[in-house]
């Protein structure tokens, strides 16, 4: 077959864009070469639907033993007892967990997606929003932190039968345990959905859900590091609620229901060239190196956050616990999406986010999102970070100056090569 020199042109291109520029999406990260080595590899080839020992497909034996290594090591770094590796996705990992624990119609309460939420957590244009009922909780309009009155207040009027947590905007810690009392109280289940902090909480840098939540969902490329792809986990295996038996009578664990909702309920054979590259990144997080890059992620994180403060932008919540934070631009008379543009063109790549009670649509917003989980991989310090800044501010302030955008674009080019991706692809 002739060499596709297309489309490995475009991915030399997509290279050459990493490396050059500052990479602040906040849901974005640079894999160690090793997992992305095992996402181009063999394992791409293989069938195995089911799962490790019980597959519907011959030659599974070395599948099974990468699947089981990444359960193993994923069930290590968080202690808990149950893992599924199997999810292509993050949304296709709440998907699952809601097929296994819901019925079409039933109430789910979460997060806004415009007060920092996910689609998945019931947003009308998504499955969860479709499929089932939602409702809402925010944020408070003057801290800009979790309404914690108006959930419980929701939850005794509705009667969830699953309360979510976890958002994709959200720079505070989350208090399971009082989400946990009032799901008891109304009889929900809670699932938390932790895919942005996830690399802060197997350090140990963020409280864990997984004493309070009976249900955690995971992406495995955010602030983990690791291919992109899904995870669904249980501190505890308990006896499913809802009456299900296996041949002989016995009662079926909820970790039966939830492999069965992922396979065969919402997806078919398992990606196991990515499965492979997830129990490489799960062995990465094992190893004191990935402390110390937890640790600095969070660092970096205040760091920036005091920077941009010190130039009076506004930080919702006034701060940031984990590696990210949304600024409402308002005082600064742009909108996400011309700051999204405009930093674009000096090479600075992020995310315009909608903020607590916006008052411009989603495809425009008054927020833009940051964060340092990328750049941190990168080598960046708390030291850096003022250039970081200094560079959004001259951008935003002089965002109809192309002169000046094409010269940071420079600067910000010449600046990252103190950083080096992927030195070993040449
Ligand atoms: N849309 C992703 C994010 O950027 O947070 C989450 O799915």
């Amino acid at each position: 077959m002739q060499r596709d020199t297309q489309v490995f042109n475009l991915i030399q291109q997509e290279l050459d864009r990493q490396r050059r520029g500052i990479e602040l999406i906040a849901s974005e990260n640079f894999t160690s070469l090793q997992v992305m080595q095992a996402m181009g590899g063999v394992m791409t080839n293989k069938y195995a639907e089911g799962y490790p020992g019980r597959r519907y497909y011959g030659g599974c034996e070395i599948v099974d033993q990468t699947e089981q290594l990444a359960i193993d090591r994923l069930k290590q770094i968080f202690n808990i007892e149950y893992a599924n590796v199997q999810p292509h996705s993050g949304a296709q990992a709440n998907a699952a967990l809601m097929l296994a624990i819901l019925q079409p119609g039933d109430a789910i309460l979460g997060l806004d997606l415009s007060m920092g939420g996910h689609l998945t957590h019931g947003a009308a244009v998504n499955f969860s929003g479709k499929l089932y009922q939602p409702h809402f909780y925010g944020v408070t309009q003057e801290e800009g932190l979790i309404d914690y009155a108006m959930l419980e207040e929701k939850a005794r009027s509705i009667h969830p039968k699953l309360i979510i947590c976890g958002a994709s905007a959200y720079s505070r810690d989350i208090d399971y345990a009082r989400i946990r009392k009032v799901a008891d109280e109304v009889g929900a289940f809670v699932m938390a959905d932790i895919a942005h902090p996830a690399g802060l909480i197997a350090k140990g840098l963020l409280s864990s859900p997984f004493e309070y939540c009976h249900f955690v969902t995971s992406t495995t490329h955010k602030t983990l590091r690791g291919p992109r792809g899904g995870v669904i986990m249980m501190g505890k295996d308990f006896e499913n609620p809802f009456g299900l038996k296996d041949v002989k009578g016995n009662i079926r664990m909820m970790s039966h229901l939830i492999d069965m909702a992922v396979f065969p309920g919402t997806q078919g054979g398992p990606l196991e060239h990515v499965i492979a590259a997830k129990a490489i990144a799960f062995g990465e997080i094992l190893s004191d190196e990935f402390t110390l890059y937890a640790q600095q992620v969070k660092r970096n994180a205040q760091a920036m956050a005091k920077a941009f403060m010190e130039k009076n932008y506004k930080i919702i919540s006034g701060g940031t616990d984990n590696h990210l934070m949304l600024i409402d631009l308002r005082n600064k008379n742009i909108s996400g999406k011309k700051a999204e543009q405009v930093l674009g063109h000096a090479d600075i790549t992020a995310n315009k986010n909608m903020v607590p009670y916006d008052d411009k649509s989603a495809f425009v917003t008054s927020g833009i999102r940051f964060g340092v989980a990328a750049i941190t991989t990168r080598g960046c310090k708390e030291e850096h970070m003022s250039f970081v800044v200094d560079a959004i501010d001259t951008v935003l302030m002089n965002a109809d100056d192309n002169a000046v955008l094409l010269n940071m674009k420079k600067q910000v080019n010449e600046w990252m090569q103190q950083f080096p991706l992927y030195p070993e692809l040449g």
